[in-house]
């Protein structure tokens, strides 16, 4: 299997496919899409929305269907594992905390070495539509941390090591990918358990948030 990545470094669904590959120990291709190409994801699949996996020829969207076609072996039992009420409240969690995190992170994000001059102007400009001036998103930073660590203080309480389980499983990959952004903004400190919970999953991935710039 031949599996071409296209992804941005700082989204959730792109971390995830890129955790449950190293996961699964299937090399690929990587390609970090400029935030302000439009042309490249529109012609493979007809929108931009990344990732997008170009697995043995054809191209794919969504995050969860592509790691499902790459863990060929069911290594992660997505048929399973995303079925039922679990993973519905997990996903309605991610929902809230993503907006706590991109609020938080999303000022920083940029000044990462994957957005140039005009993929920074055109991602602020598109986030900051939606969420207003990134000026007062950091003003306003302590705010989203206290009611993010709220939240992760529930999260905490579900680590027995890993989610809800003492066994390692895609959670934990859906997790970590929308917790990850958090290291890139200076002043946030995770809380010491959920720190050493997020360095195990990346052991357990092989994960390098920054591999395709500074490895
Ligand atoms: N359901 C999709 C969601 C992917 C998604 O929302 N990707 C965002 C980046 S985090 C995107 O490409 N949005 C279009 C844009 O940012 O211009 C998946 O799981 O792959």
């Amino acid at each position: 299997m031949k599996i071409k990545l296209y992804h941005y470094v700082h989204c959730p669904f792109c971390l995830r496919v890129r955790m449950a590959l190293g996961y699964l120990n299937i090399p690929f291709e990587s390609v970090v899409v400029p935030y302000d190409d439009e042309k490249t994801p529109i012609e493979l699949t007809g929108k931009k929305m990344l990732p997008i996996a170009v697995i043995d020829g054809v191209a794919h969207n969504e995050s969860l269907d592509i790691i499902a076609l790459a863990d060929q072996n069911d290594r992660l039992k997505l048929p399973k594992m995303l079925q039922g009420r679990t993973f519905l409240e997990l996903n309605s969690l991610l929902n809230q905390w993503g907006e706590n995190v991109h609020n938080l992170a999303m000022p920083y994000w940029i000044w990462t070495p994957e957005f140039t001059p005009t993929s920074r102007q055109y991602f602020q400009h598109k986030k900051e539509a939606k969420r207003g001036p990134f000026k007062e998103l950091v003003k306003n930073k302590e705010e989203f941390e206290e009611k993010l660590n709220r939240d992760l203080e529930h999260l905490s309480k579900s680590l027995t090591p890993f989610y809800q389980s003492n066994e390692f499983s895609i959670y934990d990959i859906l997790i970590a990918s929308h917790l990850w952004g958090l290291y890139v903004v200076p002043e946030y400190r995770f809380p010491e358990k959920l720190h050493d919970y997020l360095q195990n999953v990346k052991a357990s991935c092989h994960f390098d948030y920054h591999k395709d710039f500074w490895c």
